[in-house]
């Protein structure tokens, strides 16, 4: 067949599917946690698919990574320590590599194919492995929290798969616990949070569960992303109680740092303006996020 539906057989199918041309499958396989497939599109480049879901495309990937990384990353004056949940491919480290300030960057990916894969089909992704501040730790998250110094982290990014599969613990409340434990006072989480059109429960849940356990503040921010199911895709940021952290405006602003302007490290998606749009929300998303 000339197309492949993703979504169609998950506990997430909403009655709707969205559909790439392909143009060949370059890479199909099984890992112990998931079947793992790469093909070629015609109109959106290499696509990552886990478990018939769409990971990421070339071309749409920067809205994303750009996004769950710098809403994080520039409303904090000087990231030093960050960690990475998922995000095996790579995406997001290339991305937090760009802030001079950070010192170290921890990735906790559970599946080694996906890396691999993303070597070999995704460069442009994987490059974020070269930095040398970055440390590969391939293991479950969820006990790598477990075991992590407390206090530790100034910022934590989750990059991890929608919670079916090796992300379901990911959205419960020991998890997010663990979380705000590994972060300093007024340390920042930046976790995706699915489609507003479509996943409304899911987020009220994540939503209630935030507010009871980061009282530095929860925010619900968005981003267009023409692959994700319904073309857009939601950040939950949250803080830990500590110096104040405003989401809403960016105090340590992308185009003053000097890492993410040059040697063609541009953004193609984020800055600033961006940043303070993205937590406008449409009316009847701030009704049924409110009441949470
Ligand atoms: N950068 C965008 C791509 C992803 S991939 C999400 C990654 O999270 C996958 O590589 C998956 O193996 C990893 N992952 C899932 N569960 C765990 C876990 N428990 N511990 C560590 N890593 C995990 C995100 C796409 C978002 C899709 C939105 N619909």
């Amino acid at each position: 067949t000339s197309t492949i539906q993703c979504g169609l057989s998950c506990f997430f199918y909403t009655g709707e599917a969205h559909s790439l041309k392909v143009e060949k499958i370059l890479y199909q396989g099984k890992s112990p946690y998931q079947e793992v497939l790469v093909f070629e599109s015609s109109t959106y480049g290499n696509v990552l698919v886990l478990d018939g879901i769409v990971q990421l495309t070339d071309k749409d990937e920067c809205a994303y990574q750009e996004m769950v990384t710098h809403l994080a990353l520039c409303s904090i004056p000087s990231p030093k320590n960050v960690l990475v949940v998922g995000g095996g491919d790579g995406g997001v480290l290339r991305e937090i590599a760009k802030h001079d300030s950070v010192e170290s960057i921890d990735i906790c990916e559970i599946d080694q194919l996906v890396i691999d894969v993303c070597k070999d089909f995704f460069p442009r992704l994987y490059v974020g492995y070269k930095d040398p501040r970055v440390k590969l730790h391939v293991g479950d998250a969820v006990e790598f929290l477990r075991n992590s110094p407390e206090g530790k982290y100034d910022a934590i990014i989750v990059d991890s798969s929608d919670p079916i599969g090796p992300a379901q613990e990911l959205v419960e409340k020991p998890f997010f616990q663990t979380i705000a434990r590994a972060l300093k006072p007024g340390g920042v989480l930046s976790n995706l949070a699915e489609s507003m059109w479509l996943h409304t429960h899911l987020i009220q849940d994540m939503l209630s569960i935030c507010r009871e356990v980061f009282k530095g503040g929860v925010h619900y921010a968005w981003a267009s992303v023409p692959t994700y199911p319904s073309g857009v895709i939601g950040f939950l940021l949250c803080a830990k109680e500590g110096p104040p952290v405003d989401f809403l405006t960016p105090v340590n602003p992308i185009e003053k740092i000097e890492g993410a302007t040059k040697d063609g490290r541009e953004m193609r998606f984020y800055n600033s303006e961006i940043h303070k749009a993205a937590f406008i929300l449409p009316t009847f998303v701030k009704r049924e996020l409110e009441a949470y």
